[in-house]
C-alpha cells in the first residue's frame, strides 16, 4: 500500500492515534493526529509523535476537511461523531486503526473477538504458538497497537490480534486467515445503538474472508451458535456440552478436536490452570486454532496447562485468614461478571459498579440474589444496580474502592471469596480497567491480617 503523498488525518491520539500516526509517517504520508483534548493534557502522548506529524489539539476540527485523502480512527471515538459524516459526504475514505495497518501485512492475522474471554484467548494462541517457536506479535486491544509493527510485519509468523466491536466499526479489506467470535452478550450499549448494531459489528470480523479461512465459533452461547456466514469460508464450532462435527469439544474432562473427520485428542481440561467454564471455551477455542495452524496437540496442552491467567481477569491477589481476594477489574460487563461469580463454590461477598454502559442488570440481579453472601457497590451505576436488587438486603454502597475493599473485609469470614468484578467499565472513576484492578490491589495488600 502506497501512502507517499497521501494527506491523513489521524483521530484521537492516545495508542492508536501515536501507533498509526508514526505509522502513516515512516512511510511517507502527510499526517496531522488531532485531539479533543488541549495540548497541555496530551504532553506525554504528543512527545512520542514522529516529528513529522502535524498537531491538533483542544478539537478535532470538522470544518474544512476537504485537504485530507483519508481519516484513520481511534476505537475510543463514537462513529457518530459529526467529522464522520462529513467525511462520508465529502467521500473521504474513514478507516479504523486495524484497517490501515492490516492493509501493510502479508503474513496470517488470527483475529480474536467477543464480549468476553478475548484477552485470556488471544494470550492463550500467543502461547501455543510461541511454544511451538513461531514469531509472534500479539497485539490490538489487548494493548498493543497492530500499527506499532505493521510495516515490519515480515518478520512474524503469524499476528494474533484481539479485536475489539469498536475497532470493527470502519473496516472494509481486513481479512483474517483466522477469526473467532467467542460469545455476545450486552456490552457497549452506551455506544452502539443497540444489540443487534453490536452483533452485526462483530460479524465485521469475517465479513471479507474467504474459502481458504476459517471462522471459529462457540456453539453453546445463543448468539454465535446461529451465525451462517454468506461468504464461503470455513466454519468451525467449539462446545462445552455437545460433540461437534468439525471443531472442538470436551469428551469426559478430556479436549478433542475434530478436523476433516479425523480426531486428536489435546488432553484432560481439569489441567487448566485457570478456572471457571468461560477458560474451558477459551482453551477449546485456543487449541482448536493451535490445531489449524498445525500444532502438536501435546505441545497444545503443554501450553494449556501452563496458561497462568491475565492481570486483572480472576487474578488471585492475597488470602488472608481464610478469605480470598480476586481481582477481576477487567469484568466490565454483566455477562463477565456473572460467569466470575458462578465459577465459586464458596460464599462469594461482591464488589460491583462503575460507569453504567446502558444495559439491563436484571440478569445480574437475580444471580446475586441466589449466590452473592454480601455485595458492596461503588460509582455512578450503583443506583440502578440496586435497583435489580429488590428484596435483597445484604448490599450496602461505598464512595470508594478502598473503602469498599474494607467494608467487604468486615462482612468476610473464613472460607469466603471477595470479588471485584465490577460489570461496568471504570471511567466515572479510574483512568481505565487497569488503574481500578491496581487501585484494589494496593487496597488489599495493605489490609492488615496474615497471610495464608
Ligand atoms: N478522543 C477524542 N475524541 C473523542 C474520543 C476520544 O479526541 O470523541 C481522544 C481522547 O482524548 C484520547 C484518545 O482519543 O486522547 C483516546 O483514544 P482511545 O480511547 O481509542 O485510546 P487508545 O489508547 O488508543 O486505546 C485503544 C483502545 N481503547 C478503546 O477502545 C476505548 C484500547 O482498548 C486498546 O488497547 C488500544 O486502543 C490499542 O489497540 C481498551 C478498551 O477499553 C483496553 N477497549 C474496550 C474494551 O475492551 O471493552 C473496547
Amino acid at each position: 500500500m502506497n501512502f507517499e503523498d497521501k494527506n491523513v488525518l489521524v483521530a484521537g491520539i492516545a495508542r492508536t492515534g501515536i501507533a498509526a500516526s508514526n505509522l502513516l509517517a515512516r512511510n511517507k504520508a502527510g499526517v496531522t493526529a488531532a485531539d479533543d483534548k488541549k495540548e497541555e493534557d496530551l504532553k506525554e502522548n504528543l512527545e512520542k509523535l514522529d516529528k513529522r506529524v502535524q498537531i491538533q489539539t483542544g478539537g478535532i476540527k470538522t470544518g474544512d476537511i476537504s485537504d485530507f485523502d483519508l481519516i484513520v480512527v481511534s476505537p475510543g471515538i463514537d462513529m457518530r461523531n459529526p467529522l464522520f459524516k462529513k467525511a462520508v459526504e465529502k467521500g473521504i475514505p474513514v478507516w479504523s486503526e486495524i484497517e490501515l495497518a492490516s492493509r501493510f501485512i502479508k503474513k496470517p492475522v488470527i483475529a480474536i473477538t467477543g464480549t468476553n474471554g478475548k484477552t485470556t484467548s488471544t494470550s492463550m494462541i500467543g502461547n501455543i504458538l510461541q511454544d511451538n517457536g513461531e514469531k509472534i506479535y500479539v497485539g490490538g486491544n489487548i494493548g498493543f497497537p497492530l500499527s506499532n509493527i505493521a510495516d515490519q510485519a515480515s518478520q512474524y509468523s503469524y499476528i494474533i490480534l484481539e479485536v475489539s466491536s469498536f475497532q470493527l466499526e470502519w473496516v472494509y479489506q481486513f481479512k483474517p486467515f483466522i477469526s473467532a467470535i467467542l460469545n455476545i452478550t450486552e456490552d457497549h450499549l452506551d455506544r452502539h445503538l443497540d444489540f443487534n448494531e453490536y452483533v452485526s459489528l462483530k460479524k465485521r470480523i469475517y465479513q471479507k474472508q474467504t474459502e481458504e479461512n476459517y471462522l471459529v465459533l462457540n456453539e453453546d452461547d445463543p448468539a454465535t451458535a446461529g451465525i451462517e456466514p454468506e461468504n464461503k469460508i470455513h466454519k468451525l464450532l467449539f462446545s462445552r456440552i455437545r460433540e461437534v462435527e468439525d471443531g472442538a469439544f470436551l469428551r469426559k474432562d478430556n479436549i478433542v478436536i475434530r478436523l476433516h473427520g479425523e480426531e486428536k485428542v489435546v488432553g484432560p481440561v481439569s489441567k487448566l490452570k485457570v478456572k471457571g467454564i468461560h477458560n474451558i471455551e477459551n482453551g477449546l477455542a485456543s487449541a482448536l486454532i493451535g490445531a489449524l495452524c498445525k500444532v502438536q496437540a501435546e505441545t497444545v496442552m503443554d501450553s494449556l496447562s501452563h496458561f497462568c491467567g491475565i492481570d486483572h481477569r480472576m487474578e488471585f491477589i492475597r488470602e488472608i485468614n481464610g478469605v480470598r481476594f480476586i481481582n477481576d477489574s477487567k469484568g466490565t460487563n454483566t455477562g463477565a461478571t456473572m460467569k466470575s461469580i458462578e465459577s465459586f463454590n464458596c460464599p462469594v461477598i461482591l464488589i460491583a459498579g462503575g460507569k453504567d454502559k446502558g444495559g439491563d442488570y436484571g440478569s445480574l440481579g437475580e444471580l446475586i440474589k441466589k449466590k452473592v453472601k454480601f455485595s458492596i457497590l461503588i460509582g455512578e451505576s450503583k443506583i440502578k444496580i440496586r435497583s435489580a436488587l429488590k428484596d435483597y438486603n445484604n448490599v450496602e454502597d461505598a464512595a470508594t474502592l478502598e473503602d469498599a475493599v474494607k467494608k467487604a473485609s468486615s462482612k468476610a469470614m473464613a472460607g469466603d471469596v471477595i470479588i471485584l468484578s465490577p460489570a461496568c467499565s471504570s471511567f466515572d472513576m479510574f483512568r481505565d480497567y487497569e488503574d481500578r484492578g491496581n487501585v484494589f490491589k494496593k487496597a488489599v495488600l495493605s489490609l492488615p491480617g496474615n497471610n495464608n
